[in-house]
């Protein structure tokens, strides 16, 4: 079952010892706040000078770049998308992050992956909605990604582990 490649953990991400962490950056990828912030100084400034040869990254994209000082070989950055009251393509592009990031990270022959919950913080995507279509999105793009072995949810906050494990159980 493809749940049983899933992992929900509270924590902070940039501690995880996993093949590929997933950042949830803005289109510049020249770093910022929340989970963007914490990665770029748990990593170290190799990370900024790898980030500045990108040039950037269009929403609901991904690139990847090394790990540099994290525990994790490889970042993969993804652009969420602001939340505008959902009627401008926000779920397509926000399942488009998850979907692009595990493609990315399959072609690097990484096997073990964890996203934070992209979009819900400073962009303001409501966590319930997001929550479900993170679930949704990694069970489908799982189904056709055999090497991944597992897929861990690093949620911040106690309400997002419950939303997450919420939505695995409706699978
Ligand atoms: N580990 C795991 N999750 C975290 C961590 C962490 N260390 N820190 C925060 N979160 P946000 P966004 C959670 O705002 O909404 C940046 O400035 C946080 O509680 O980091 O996609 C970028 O440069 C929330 O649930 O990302 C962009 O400009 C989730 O991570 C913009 O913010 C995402 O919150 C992107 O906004």
């Amino acid at each position: 079952m493809i749940e049983d490649r899933f992992t929900v953990v509270q924590g902070d991400i940039t501690t995880l010892d996993v093949d590929a962490i997933v950042n949830a950056a803005n289109e510049s990828l020249m770093g910022g706040g929340g989970v963007d912030g914490a990665i770029h100084r748990a990593a170290g400034p190799g990370l900024l000078a790898e980030c500045r040869t990108l040039g950037g990254c269009p929403t609901g994209q991904a690139k990847i770049t090394a790990g540099y000082d994290l525990p994790a070989r490889h970042v993969i950055h993804t652009v969420g998308p602001v939340w505008r009251g959902g009627g401008v393509g926000e779920p397509a592009l926000l399942a488009s992050c998850y979907r692009n990031s595990l493609l990315l990270a399959a072609e690097h022959r990484c096997s073990t992956v964890a996203f934070p919950a992209i979009s819900t913080g400073v962009y303001g995507y409501p966590a319930e909605a997001a929550a479900k279509i993170a679930v949704e999105t990694v069970a489908r793009t799982l189904g056709e990604l055999p090497k991944i072995e597992r897929v861990t949810f690093c949620c911040f906050s106690e309400r997002s582990v419950e939303l997450h494990r919420v939505a695995i159980a409706a699978l």
